[in-house]
């Protein structure tokens, strides 16, 4: 706790420290809540984090991508509940690399919110949905070539599945043997992974700013109204499409089970949140989702769930070295989650299709 206490007393917290926990459940960097008391005797919280640099071995653009959206929300809505604010250093930088060479940065906290691991009511997701699609809105002027692509390809499925036919080949930590239902699942929807891209090249699917992690844990809502708040984790905040923003939101939202559930009797796609997700999004979105795109939303949210399925499978043929793990087998289970419920998508697609068109007519 030592380097943590000493890595926050870089910052200007202008308060003093009471506290520094592990906080959230992320699975990718390190989130501490710190609590301290002001010179008014009032209690001020922050949220602390570590950047997991094997992740995001660019930590400097990362930041900086975080401080211009986070500036250029600022500029189109100025309640700052609604968009995170990095803590200056007393260097007046916004974060600090410590010798490790890891990065670290501090926000403000954001009070009286809160922020669904599961989802418990449709009027829940709706707001999930409404908040990303506004998020598209607010960003749709922002100049997307400007953004550093700080994971390349990151929901680029195509190379996502070549990954894994490497890590099949590679077998270095011989499991290929005793997962070959999944693998064989992952072949069998090759012909899928393309249609992204291809309506890219065909100009129907433009390049936006994306949050490409849209979790119902990175959306904060507020504690009393329950209405859509402030969208979090900016880490991955990429040119992308819009359909995966929507995809990503329902994977992990509209499924009836936990990603690492491993009754996969539990895991089903319902259709009352993808259809509450749906109307809250392109609502969210105002008018700035063109008509391909919108009718594209089906396939983002099966390429989502293919993609993190394979993602899940490739890190437990490699050893389990990118996403956190607590058991040996949590990203095969993961990644089982992930083929269950693309299989029951496959089952509903006229149904998922309908509540697209359905919502805009
Ligand atoms: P990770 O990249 O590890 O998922 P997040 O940025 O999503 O990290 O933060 C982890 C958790 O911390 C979130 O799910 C949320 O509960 C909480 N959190 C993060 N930032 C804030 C904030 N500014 N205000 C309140 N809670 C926050
Ligand atoms: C990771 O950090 P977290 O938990 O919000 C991952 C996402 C996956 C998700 C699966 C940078 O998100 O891409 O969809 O786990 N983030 C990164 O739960 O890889
Ligand atoms: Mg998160």
């Amino acid at each position: 706790m030592f380097k943590v206490n000493n890595i926050v007393s870089q910052f200007n917290l202008d308060a003093t420290v009471n506290s520094i926990e592990p906080y959230g459940n992320g699975l990718i960097n390190s989130t501490f809540l710190i609590t301290a008391i002001n010179k008014h005797n009032s209690t001020k919280r922050f949220i602390l984090q570590k950047i997991n640099c094997n992740v995001f071995p660019n930590g400097d653009s990362l930041i900086e991508n975080v401080e211009k959206v986070t500036a250029h929300l600022r500029s189109v809505c100025n309640d700052p509940r609604k968009v995170l604010s990095l803590v200056p250093t007393h260097n007046l930088s916004n974060h600090i690399t410590d010798s490790d060479g890891s990065i670290w940065r501090v926000f403000n906290f954001v009070e009286n919110s809160i922020c669904l691991e599961h989802i418990e009511n449709y009027d829940d997701f709706y707001e999930c949905g409404f908040g990303f699609g506004n998020f598209h809105h607010m960003l749709k002027d922002f100049p997307v070539n400007t953004l550093v692509e700080v994971i390349p390809d990151f929901h680029n499925t195509p190379k996502r599945f070549e990954a894994l036919k490497k890590a099949v080949s590679g077998d270095i930590c011989g499991r290929a043997a005793s997962v070959r239902n999944e693998i064989e699942f992952f072949m069998s929807e090759a012909s899928f992974y393309q249609i992204l891209y291809d309506n890219y090249a065909a100009k129907k699917l433009p390049l936006r700013v994306t949050h490409n992690d849209t979790k119902s844990n990175n959306i904060l809502l507020d504690a009393t109204t329950r209405k859509a708040l402030c969208v979090i984790d900016l880490d991955t905040v990429m040119p992308g499409f819009s359909v995966n923003d929507f995809g990503d939101a329902i994977r992990f939202g509209a499924s009836t089970a936990a990603e690492d559930e491993k009754d996969l009797s539990k895991v089903s796609l319902s259709l009352e949140l993808f259809n509450a997700y749906t109307k809250g999004f392109i609502t969210g979105c105002g008018d700035c989702l063109c008509k391909d795109e919108i009718a594209l939303l089906p396939e983002g949210a099966k390429m989502m769930t293919l993609e993190c399925g394979m993602r899940f499978l490739t890190d437990y043929l490699q050893g389990d070295t990118y996403f956190h793990t607590t058991y040996k087998e949590h990203n095969l289970v993961r990644a089982r989650t992930q083929i269950e419920l693309v299989k029951d998508m496959n089952r509903k697609w006229l149904q998922m299709k309908d509540i697209v068109k359905s919502s805009i007519e």
